[in-house]
């Protein structure tokens, strides 16, 4: 069998599940995931690599209109991704299925020219029925056949969803070594982790206005020391991370390092402060320092 490889892009509005369904078919927790739109900020990329292919994914910030710089950035997080794309992995949330769905879907994939394949997803919460009415209605919209049922969540439908990928990717090289997952350094992933911790334990809109700053990250240490900063707009939005008494900023710290040991797999010494840098979400210069461009 020739060598087949290449990036598949995973594209879609937000909270669909891209980023849990990502994490499912590299097999690794490299996407932070939450209940909130707008989670993934930057593209995340994982390899797979097997004896017949080698598939590189494209984790991407889901698709929307700007309201700061820091969702310009995000939307052409997006646009590079399309560049090298060889496979449209598009999906669409099978549980906010309705009869105008058909006119979404043409909208968000339609332009996209290379070969597409659109997974359903979250389809554990709707019956069989709703699925395939789904998967006809997006077939005779975007004139693709490759429409599939699957749920990130419980892995229902990867298998068949591995297969549609391997046959739609080009024959190729290996690009990566065989045993690389991923591109973006180690403390890339801390921050994040953080950041996934900010957008479970805070409300409503303050997760957006947070960005999270690694300080220092020193491995040469029996616990690897890590000093982080979680930023925020405004002064007031400062003690509401700290919470009453340092609650809140001490359960996010704690939850964190957890996490991040798990990922490490060593043990750390997480030292996480609040800091401000006002309106950061609309300026070039804390936007490029924080990660976030602009290129
Ligand atoms: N029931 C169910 N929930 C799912 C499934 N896949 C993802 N979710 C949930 O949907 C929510 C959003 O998941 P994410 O993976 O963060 O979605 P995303 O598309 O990456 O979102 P953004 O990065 O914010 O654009 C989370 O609460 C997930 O647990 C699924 O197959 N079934
Ligand atoms: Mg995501």
């Amino acid at each position: 069998m020739a060598f087949k490889s290449g990036y598949v892009i995973i594209a879609g509005r937000t909270n669909v599940g891209k980023s849990t369904l990502f994490n499912a078919l590299v097999g690794e927790r490299l996407s932070i995931i939450s209940p909130k739109p707008q989670t993934t900020r930057n593209n995340i990329l994982g390899i797979v690599t097997d004896k017949q292919t080698q598939m590189i994914f494209l984790d991407t910030p889901g698709i929307l209109s700007a309201r700061y710089r820091l969702h310009e950035f995000m939307n052409r997080q997006i646009g590079r991704a399309y560049q090298n794309a060889d496979v449209l992995l598009g999906i669409v949330d099978g549980s906010e299925f309705n009869a105008s769905y058909d006119v979404e879907v043409q909208q968000t994939f339609g332009k996209w020219d290379i070969p597409k394949i659109i997974a359903i997803n979250k389809t554990d919460l709707i019956s069989r029925e709703r699925a395939k009415r789904c998967e006809q209605q997006i077939r005779a919209s975007l004139a693709t056949q490759t429409v599939l049922s699957v749920a990130a969540i419980n892995g229902q439908g990867l298998k068949a969803l591995h297969t549609a990928l391997r046959q739609a990717l080009p024959k190729g090289p290996q690009y990566y070594p065989e045993d690389m997952l991923t591109e973006q350094p180690e403390r890339f992933f801390v921050a994040e982790l953080i950041r996934e911790e900010v957008f479970h334990h805070l409300r409503r809109e303050l997760p957006y206005a947070t960005a999270i700053d690694i300080e220092a990250f020193e491995e040469n240490r029996p616990k690897v020391y890590i000093q982080a900063n979680i930023i925020v707009e405004r002064n007031s939005q400062k003690g509401i991370v700290i919470g009453r008494g340092g609650k809140t900023l001490k359960t996010i710290g704690h939850q964190a390092r957890k996490k991040i040991e798990a990922f490490l797999e060593r043990s750390i010494y997480l030292d996480l402060h609040v800091k401000v840098y006002k309106n950061w979400r609309k300026k070039d210069t804390a936007l490029r320092s924080l990660g976030y461009g602009p290129s």
